[in-house]
């Protein structure tokens, strides 16, 4: 990568892991706030440092960091970012970088303990939305500097598929830009005016629909890069192949196609919304679950088509010959094991009865801490290893890669603590969102106290794998040996196969978007308009 967009690209690691750092700390508190044995000094409220761990996890932390991968992947693979793209990549990082500091002031002075969904009718304070408005504007700007060099990439080279990461990347973009139009409809045209004061009522459920059209396509923005890693380095790193460049191009494409239409899956439990729009939209969820059967196919292919040209032998021989002393392997593979159990969580979650039992507990925070706070952090981590000393002319050294694999496994055992105890809480009722009570000595929530220690145990044996990534990250930042470190860019086993032109014909898929996006919502958008109730006044935070 290009020592200038290095540094496009460095500016977003550092926004992403000082949110990391500061969000870690807060969710260390967070399990210890929950396990009855610990009360906030100073007054600190409990719902001030669960917004500021979501949003810094959930939005800020993978924002960047996702902006800032995505920015050096085009730059590797479609080439050097022209001067405009690269303005266009500073300013999109300044807006963001803004954006999240105006939204942190007024978190941390308790003027938006809204959590980080901030739907109505919870109301924060107007800087709040303004400031995540910066964010999402500046994502978007980041995001054009990407499409400009894929734009020029393929000026360049007519009748030719684009590089397979590039075109990934490009993807998770153009999905990004089409599920934000929900959340910035809900701030512009309901939240903002509502919090400055120009409307006195909002309409709850109207808020609530825009964010999950936003909310579900999120998840799987923080996923693709993820499956960046998993399609195109991880072979690289492992000595294998790709096993499809074609089938990796059409998951993403999937992706693009079904991530949106399918936010009422987050509101099964809601009333208002037909319940036969519910069905459809739980039927368009199962469509999405169909691009992660497809990479978990391809995955064990790559591995086990390794594993046999090593001479692994039987059902699981493979798995010997895997590279397990190179971290840039081991702490994503943590993640990809940890994403079988999560999304078996996940079809429990859009299965509209089972959805009933495990709706707002704790189960779906466990779920939550599996799929975002494993299965993609571990990636994203395992990625950073190998990138930012790519990025700062480094190398990663022998002692710092034993510590980033330690990293892995002291992640995966505080997770095995805390996602196998919410999951289990979650089963006996315990609820999410809520701090340390034992309901008047209910028996029932006394049953659940167990099970919040052993997810303060997980979760600071957690907060230690943040602090030994943290070191890892300033040594490779700033202190290791110069030198340079290789960006994997794996090739696909049979070169003569070449991905069909019609992937990238965006005419077609964003038309097909666009189709279902309007089929999945707009009767019940206009019945929700039109049963609407005089709205809420809310609650002010502030
Ligand atoms: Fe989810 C709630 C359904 C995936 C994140 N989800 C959430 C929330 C978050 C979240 C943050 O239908 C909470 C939102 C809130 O605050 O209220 N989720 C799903 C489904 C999937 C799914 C069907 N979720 C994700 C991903 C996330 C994420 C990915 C973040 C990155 N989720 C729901 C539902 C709710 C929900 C409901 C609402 C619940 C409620 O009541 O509120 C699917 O996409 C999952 C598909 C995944 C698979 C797994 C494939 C496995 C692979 C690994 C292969 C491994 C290998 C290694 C090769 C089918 C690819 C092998 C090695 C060996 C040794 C074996």
């Amino acid at each position: 990568v290009d020592p200038k967009d290095a540094k496009v690209s460095m500016a977003h690691f550092y926004v992403a892991f000082i949110a990391l750092a500061l969000g870690g700390l807060m969710g260390l508190l967070q399990v210890l706030v929950r396990s009855g044995k610990f009360e906030l000094p100073l007054g600190i409220g409990y719902y001030e440092i669960l917004t500021t761990h979501g949003v810094l996890m959930g939005l800020i932390l993978t924002t960047f960091f996702i902006m800032g991968f995505q920015y050096a992947a085009v730059s590797k693979t479609a080439g050097t970012h022209s001067n405009a793209a690269r303005r266009a990549g500073w300013i999109g990082f300044w807006l963001m970088t803004i954006g999240t500091l105006m939204a942190a002031a007024m978190i941390l002075t308790n003027k938006a303990s809204v959590l980080y969904t901030f739907y109505a009718p919870l109301q924060a304070h107007w800087i709040f939305y303004l400031g995540l408005t910066l964010v999402v504007v500046g994502s978007w700007v980041d995001g054009a500097a990407q499409i400009m060099t894929y734009a020029k990439w393929r000026k360049n080279n007519p009748g030719k598929p684009s590089p397979l990461l590039t075109f990934m990347a490009v993807i998770n973009t153009v999905m990004w830009i089409v599920a934000t139009l929900g959340v910035a409809s809900t701030v512009l045209f309901q939240l903002l005016p509502w919090s400055l004061g120009l409307v006195d009522r909002v309409d709850v459920l109207v808020s609530r629909t825009l964010f999950w059209y936003f909310g579900h396509p999120l998840v799987y923005f923080w996923l693709l890069p993820a499956y960046m890693a998993w399609y195109v380095v991880i072979p690289k790193v492992i000595g294998g192949k790709i096993f499809s460049d074609s089938l990796a191009r059409l998951t993403f494409i999937l992706f693009l196609l079904f991530s949106v239409p399918v936010g009422f899956h987050h509101q099964l439990m809601e009333p208002g919304i037909d319940p036969a729009w519910k069905f459809i939209q739980v039927i368009l969820t199962f469509m999405v679950v169909i691009p992660s059967l497809m990479t978990a196919f391809s995955l064990f292919a790559t591995f086990e088509r390794y594993g046999r040209s090593k001479g692994a032998k039987g059902l699981f021989g493979w798995f010997k010959v895997l590279p397990w002393n190179d971290a840039r392997f081991t702490v994503p593979f943590i993640g990809m094991v940890a994403f079988i159990p999560a999304g078996a969580g996940g079809i429990v979650n859009a299965s509209n009865q089972m959805d009933q039992v495990v709706h707002n507990t704790i189960w779906v925070t466990g779920h939550f801490h599996l799929t975002v706070a494993t299965a993609v952090l571990l990636t994203f981590l395992g990625v950073s290893y190998w990138l930012v000393p790519h990025l700062t002319g480094r190398k990663l050294t022998k002692s710092m890669n034993k510590l980033a694999i330690i990293q892995g496994w002291v992640w995966f055992i505080g997770m095995t603590f805390m996602s196998v105890a919410m999951h289990l809480e979650g089963l006996l009722g315990g609820p999410r969102r809520s701090s340390f009570s034992t309901y008047g000595n209910s028996q029932q929530a006394l049953d659940w106290i167990p099970y919040q220690i052993a997810q303060a145990v997980g979760g600071s044996i957690l907060f230690i794998g943040i602090i030994l990534f943290l070191i890892i990250f300033i040594n490779l930042a700033f202190f290791a040996p110069k030198g340079e470190e290789e960006f994997p860019v794996g090739e696909a086993e049979n070169l003569e196969e070449k991905a069909p032109l019609v992937f990238e014909n965006w005419k077609l898929w964003l038309g097909i978007t666009a189709v279902l996006i309007l089929f999945a919502y707009t009767v019940p958008f206009i019945d929700i308009i039109q049963n609407a109730p005089i709205g809420s006044k809310g609650f002010k935070t502030w």
